[in-house]
């Protein structure tokens, strides 16, 4: 398959990945994607044979049993996706119960989904859920801007929130439900793939400390969207303090303002914030 004639829902991630690659977010293995397929745009997968046995779940997700994801594998490269999307990209099924899945294309000739698999496939369940099953993407990667800002500032959700909205005008409208942080956890491991979807449970963007960021969105692109938004803030702010000192900010009441005119309902936690020491 060639990037030419591939299906459009793989077209899709090879759009995002190669993004994610420019943008100087996705070094060698890091990040993953996962794309919870629509049965109206893939067509029926039915005829896959599967290319493994059922490998059980941590947990299992009964609310998307029986769903197909496409999802990057693991130890691959993003940047390689567009080059070639068989090798580094397959699709997977649940079974009946949610507690297993299988393989069904893809992962040439012989990989496994990513190591943020559990993250992914739990978060699916509660956005598919909270959003009247209208969130299908779910990325995670290592935008370089909201990682040092982990380093940098001791934060917390609703004051991470709130520094964002400052930093950048559009945050509040792109994302008022506010940034979850989670503090560091193991990666791939069952802790961070339980905070990680309670955490998307609220919101559409979470920050790992010292590590990277996880989004979700009705496709690729929006979920893409807002990691782009919410790094450029982080970006902008640190461009302001490396230029010597940050003298003014976006108020409170600006950034509730903004979300009035936007009619967007900002999270009552981020605007209470005190982040009068981030700007000192
Ligand atoms: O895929 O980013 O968090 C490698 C990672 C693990
Ligand atoms: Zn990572």
């Amino acid at each position: 398959m060639t990037r030419e004639d591939a299906p459009v829902f793989v077209r899709e991630i090879i759009k995002t990945s190669g993004d994610m690659w420019m943008k100087g977010w996705a070094e060698a293995n890091g990040g993953n994607i996962s794309l919870r397929l629509r049965p109206e745009k893939t067509g029926d997968l039915s005829g896959f044979a599967p290319k493994t046995d059922w490998i059980p779940l941590e947990k299992a997700l009964p609310g998307v049993a029986g769903e197909k994801f496409l999802v990057s594998g693991t130890g691959k490269f993003l940047r390689n996706i567009p080059l070639f999307p068989e090798k580094n990209v397959g699709v997977i099924e649940l079974d009946a119960a949610g507690a297993a899945y299988r393989q069904l294309w893809g992962f040439e000739p012989d990989g496994r989904p990513t190591s943020e698999l559990e993250a992914h496939l739990r978060s699916h369940e509660v956005i598919k859920a909270a959003s009247g099953n209208v969130k299908h993407a779910v990325i995670h990667t290592h935008a370089p801007h909201l990682i040092a800002l982990t380093y940098a500032l001791a934060l917390d959700t609703p004051r991470l929130t709130k520094l964002l909205w400052q930093s950048h005008a559009e945050c509040v409208v792109g994302f008022p439900e506010g940034v979850e942080f989670i503090p560091w956890m193991m990666a791939g491991s069952p802790e961070i793939a339980a905070a990680t979807a309670d955490a998307l449970l609220r919101r559409n963007l979470a920050v790992w400390q010292f590590h990277g960021v996880f989004a979700t969105g009705r496709n690729l692109d929006a979920a893409f969207g807002l990691i782009d938004m919410a790094d450029k803030a982080a970006q902008i702010y640190l461009m302001a303090r490396a230029a010597g000192r940050v003298a003014c900010t976006l108020t409170t009441d600006q950034v509730a303002r903004i979300a009035a005119n936007f009619k967007v309902t900002a999270d009552p936690a981020g605007l209470a914030a005190d982040t009068a020491d981030y700007f000192a």
